[in-house]
């Protein structure tokens, strides 16, 4: 197989789409992540593979309020990245949805790049809402936004957050947790990636989250609970979160996402091994190889 390193420029619009077309703009997202990891020779794969899907549809299925030409649209909804160690992905899905062109994703990591290992608000890339890598800060900072939002501002914006399944290990998740549900902020869309694997081990083998939605239960949150490959379920979801905002329904949500680390690609799935590696130039092939 020829490996095409380039990026195609094509960018998607963010309307209600057919499953098939979201799953084939989840596919190339997954070959975007692969091949500016492999040019990149470090960062993480498997984490941003595995949330692809999610990621689809929260960017380009008619969800999320943004306007790439115009970033800091007062009425926009926020994304924040909360494990910032995802950064391939959400570059990914920023450069497709308009905010700079695709030809940067060759730059991942690169000195004097916009496209850092993890996301960074000095580097003015278009999109990025706050800087993250500190695991735990991104959602502390998401909860501030969204009660600056309903509590200050009283407006209609949504904010989305996305942590880890390993990073909820951090209290600090769950000093936020406790403002969420405590100040009602029903404008919070919280996302858990749960591939039940982090760093050095699966999550309930280094130190147990479980029960996760009872625990978020008792934070005062609408707990949803999806396979977070299943786009009927994913889109479900942020339709049940919308409708519960749109009611006042005083309870902020979280959609804990079951997924797969490394999804798409046969050697890296489920197999935290994968956490923080870029592929060679044989893996990079192979896994391109597969992403068809
Ligand atoms: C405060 C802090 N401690 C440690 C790290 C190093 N670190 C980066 S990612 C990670 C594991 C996070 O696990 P998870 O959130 O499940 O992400 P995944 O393994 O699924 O990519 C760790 C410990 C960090 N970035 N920040």
């Amino acid at each position: 197989m020829e490996f095409n390193i380039e990026f195609s420029k094509e960018n998607y619009p963010n309307t209600p789409k057919q499953i098939e077309e979201l799953a084939r703009i989840a596919l190339n997202t997954r070959q975007d992540i692969i091949k500016s990891l492999f040019l990149a020779k470090s960062g993480h794969s498997g984490g941003p593979l595995g949330i692809s899907d999610v990621m689809s549809v929260l960017f380009f299925a008619g969800i999320m309020k943004y306007d790439s030409q115009n970033p800091n649209w007062k009425e926009r909804d926020r994304f924040v990245l909360s494990c910032g160690h995802y950064a391939p992905v959400l570059y990914t899905v920023l450069a497709r949805a308009g905010y700079f062109p695709t030809e940067e994703l060759l730059t991942l990591r690169k000195l004097g790049s916009r496209l850092q290992g993890h996301p960074g608000l000095d580097s003015e890339l278009p999109g990025i809402e706050t800087s993250s890598g500190s695991l735990g800060q991104g959602i502390s900072i998401a909860v501030g936004m969204a009660m600056s939002d309903k509590l200050l501002e009283k407006n209609d914006r949504t904010v989305f957050c996305l942590t880890g399944d390993g990073e909820i290990q951090e209290g600090s998740c769950w000093e936020a947790a406790m403002s969420a549900g405590n100040f009602k902020l029903d404008n919070l869309c919280w996302i858990v990636d749960n591939n039940n694997c982090q760093i050095d081990g699966r999550v309930e083998d280094v130190m147990s989250i479980y029960p996760l939605g009872d625990k978020f239960q008792t934070f005062k949150f609408e707990v949803i609970e999806i396979d977070g490959h299943n786009f009927n379920d994913i889109i479900a979801a942020f339709n049940q979160f919308k409708q519960n905002q749109k009611n006042r329904s005083g309870k902020p949500t979280v959609i804990i996402c079951k997924t797969k680390m490394g999804r798409g690609v046969s050697f890296m799935e489920d197999n935290y091994q994968w956490h923080g590696n870029p592929p060679n130039e044989k893996e990079a092939i192979q896994a391109l190889s597969e992403l068809i």
